[in-house]
This record gives structure tokens, C-alpha cells and sequence, in this order.
């Protein structure tokens, strides 16, 4: 497939409601989309940087500025690219593994249209629906957080995720674990806001049963973190620090990632994902899918990719109304039953809402 230009936009959305971590609050999303327009139709990828580098050090601007003048000139120069092949031609250059991740995506999103396939049948599993689990943010009271959390309940989730942080803790996952009952999935993920003095304060969680706890200590911490794993009788899962195989691998040595939570945009795209979550299947560490607030795009691929079998928890997979007022897509994801539908349609299985995507549209650049 020959790749003749690219299509860089972006994209304004609101939040429904303003979603806090410990890393800050987000009200709306600015989101770089990537269209590769090959000499066999075009394909979509959605870059999942955030506007600041408070999650990762990428962000959006960062991200829109690598692929321009340095991601693009190797992919003009080579002739016929494979989707199977970006990760190799960009791997002398580091990092940015979101901005890679949104290229290949649009490349194989491209590739899997011209072909009449689709990633769910790339990937070869038979699951035509995933759990869905939410991730609910941080609240000035524990009254608000508990009105959320009866929503999401409402809405029928499979399962919750608190964000927590440092005063936003043991007494708010107490008391939703006491609205919700005992037979409720819960987990919470701190974004990396404690450090190793907190081990025993965070074994204070082990009494609410937790599904597991994502990302207490920094991400370069993996020792911290296996200390945390053999102190606490909750299973400790990493995000923010599983940038590789090697990284996931090393985790899994180091007794420091019990779970991995797989987002394709932290670890360079949805191919190495995958050979992420192959490894973990054969280590025997459970995985599920990951989020990053992202539009109908990456929701679509992320359901697809959790069809996977090490997916075995419930991924931060929630409708698109959850975070949008109205989504990008056709026809955006929904909760029924606990679980969202897999697209089956081509590529990665979205079709665009083009008018509204134009309409919010605030910038747009061809390469
Ligand atoms: O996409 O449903 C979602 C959000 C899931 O909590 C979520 N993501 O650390 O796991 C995480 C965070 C990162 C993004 S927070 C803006
Ligand atoms: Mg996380």
C-alpha cells in the first residue's frame, strides 16, 4: 500500500462532566486524529495525548509535531509501507509512543478497509461482546462520589474503578464499596501519586476486597511497586510504567506488575499491544484494557482488542455518553448488560460522523 498523504486534525469535545485525577482535571479533550490516505482509501488513527504531558510526558502539540517533521519524511521515503512495518521504520526514534501508535493505527485502519477485513477478525477471537468497567474521578465530597457511582450502577457497569489519591482514599473506596455490596467489582488507580513511605498506609485497602490497585507509585518505581505486591493482599497493576514488552517483562520478573493494564498508545500501537497481551497470557498475568478518554475511534479498536483472551477483567471500556455529549462516530459505543458490543464493521470497525466531526473541528493540516 502506497501512503500518499496525511491528514492531521484536531478536535475539540466537552466533557459531560469534568473528570479529576490526581494528576489534575480535564473538561474537555483536545484530540489529534491522524488520516492516512493511501493509494487504496483512507484510514483513521486518534492519537490519545492529552493536552498537557501530566499522564506521559507526550501531549497533543508534541505529538502533531513529531509525526509532521519526523514520522512523515521516513514514511514518504520508503515506498510501500505495511502497518506491520511502521513500528520497525520509527524505532531508532524514541519515545512518543502515542503519536507512533495513532500512525499505525491509521495505516492498518487503512489497510484492514481495502483488504474487507477488520481488526476483531485480525486478531482471530471469537467474543462478540467485552465487559465494561468505569472509571470514576475524584470528587470534592464523598457524597458527590457516591451519586456517580449510583449512576454508573444505574447504567449497569460490570464493574467500578476509583481514581484515588492522597486524602481521597481508604474512606471513599470504604464507603463505596458499602453502597455498592460485596460482589461488585471495584478497583482503584492512583496515577502515581504515593511513594514507597505509603506501603502500609495502602495496605490499609486490602479489607475492601479489590479487584486490584493500578499505579500507586511513580513509573520508573518498579521496586517500590514489587514491594507494595508483597506487602499487600491486593494485586498491584501497573499502568503508567509498562512502556514495552521489555518494561512489561521486567515487571513481571520483579514480582511488580501482578496485572498489566494494556493501552495500545502507551506501548507504540495496537499491533505491540497485542504481543504485550500474548506474553502475559503465557506468564499467566491477567490483563484488560485500558482507556485514555478516547472518542468513538479508539473505543471501537480498544472493545475489539479485548476480545483478546488474557482480557479477563472488565477494561475502562464505558459508553461514549459516559464522557461525550455526542460522539465523532456513527455509532458510538453503549453499555447494555455489563458489556459493550465489538463494531464488526471494516477497519477498526468505526464509520465517521463527518459533519459533526467538521463542525468541531479546530485545525487541519495535509502532509
Ligand atoms: O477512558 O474511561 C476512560 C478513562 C480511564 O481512568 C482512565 N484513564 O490512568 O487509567 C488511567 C486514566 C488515564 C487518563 S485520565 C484523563
Ligand atoms: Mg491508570
Amino acid at each position: 500500500m502506497r501512503l500518499e498523504g496525511l491528514e492531521l486534525r484536531r478536535i475539540g469535545l466537552d466533557l459531560v462532566v469534568p473528570f479529576r485525577t490526581s494528576f489534575g482535571v480535564e473538561s474537555s479533550r483536545d484530540v489529534l486524529l491522524v488520516r492516512a490516505i493511501t493509494d487504496s482509501g483512507d484510514g483513521w488513527g486518534e492519537c490519545v495525548a492529552m493536552s498537557e504531558p501530566v499522564y506521559s510526558p507526550e501531549f497533543t502539540d508534541g505529538a502533531e509535531l513529531v509525526i509532521r517533521d519526523h514520522f512523515w519524511p521516513i514514511l514518504t521515503g520508503v515506498g510501500d509501507v505495511a502497518a506491520a512495518d511502521v513500528d520497525h521504520l520509527l524505532d531508532h526514534l524514541h519515545g512518543h509512543p502515542m503519536a507512533k501508535a495513532a500512525l499505525e493505527m491509521a495505516v492498518l485502519d487503512a489497510e484492514l478497509r481495502a483488504s474487507g477485513s477488520n481488526f476483531h477478525t485480525l486478531l482471530g477471537s471469537e467474543r462478540d461482546r467485552v465487559p465494561s468497567g468505569v472509571s470514576v474521578g475524584i470528587f470534592p465530597t464523598i457524597d458527590e462520589l457516591l451519586e456517580q457511582v449510583q449512576g454508573y450502577l444505574d447504567d449497569g457497569y460490570a464493574r467500578i474503578k476509583l481514581k484515588i489519591e492522597p486524602g481521597f482514599d481508604i474512606e471513599p473506596v470504604r464507603q463505596v464499596r458499602e453502597l455498592i455490596g460485596p460482589d461488585m467489582g471495584l478497583q482503584v488507580d492512583a496515577n502515581t501519586a504515593y511513594d514507597r513511605t505509603d506501603i502500609d498506609h495502602l495496605c490499609r485497602l486490602d479489607e475492601f476486597d479489590l479487584l486490584l490497585i493500578e499505579q500507586p507509585l511513580a513509573e520508573d518505581d518498579l521496586l517500590g511497586h514489587a514491594r507494595l505486591a508483597a506487602a499487600s493482599s491486593t494485586p498491584v497493576c501497573l499502568d503508567e510504567s509498562i512502556v514495552s514488552m521489555r518494561t512489561a517483562k521486567d515487571a513481571i520478573d520483579l514480582g511488580a506488575a501482578e496485572i498489566i493494564n494494556i493501552k495500545p498508545g502507551r506501548v507504540g500501537g495496537y499491533l505491540a499491544a497485542r504481543r504485550i497481551h500474548d506474553l502475559c497470557l503465557e506468564r499467566g498475568i491477567p490483563v484488560w484494557c485500558g482507556g485514555m478518554v478516547e472518542t468513538g475511534i479508539g473505543r471501537a479498536a480498544n472493545a475489539a482488542l479485548a476480545t483478546l483472551p488474557g482480557f479477563v477483567l472488565p477494561g475502562d471500556i464505558s459508553a461514549s455518553s459516559r464522557f461525550f455529549a455526542r460522539d465523532i462516530v456513527t455509532d458510538p459505543i453503549t453499555v447494555e448488560d455489563g458489556h459493550v458490543a465489538v463494531p464488526t464493521g471494516p477497519g477498526f470497525g468505526f464509520e465517521l460522523d463527518m459533519e459533526f466531526l467538521d463542525s468541531i473541528t479546530t485545525a487541519s493540516s495535509q502532509l
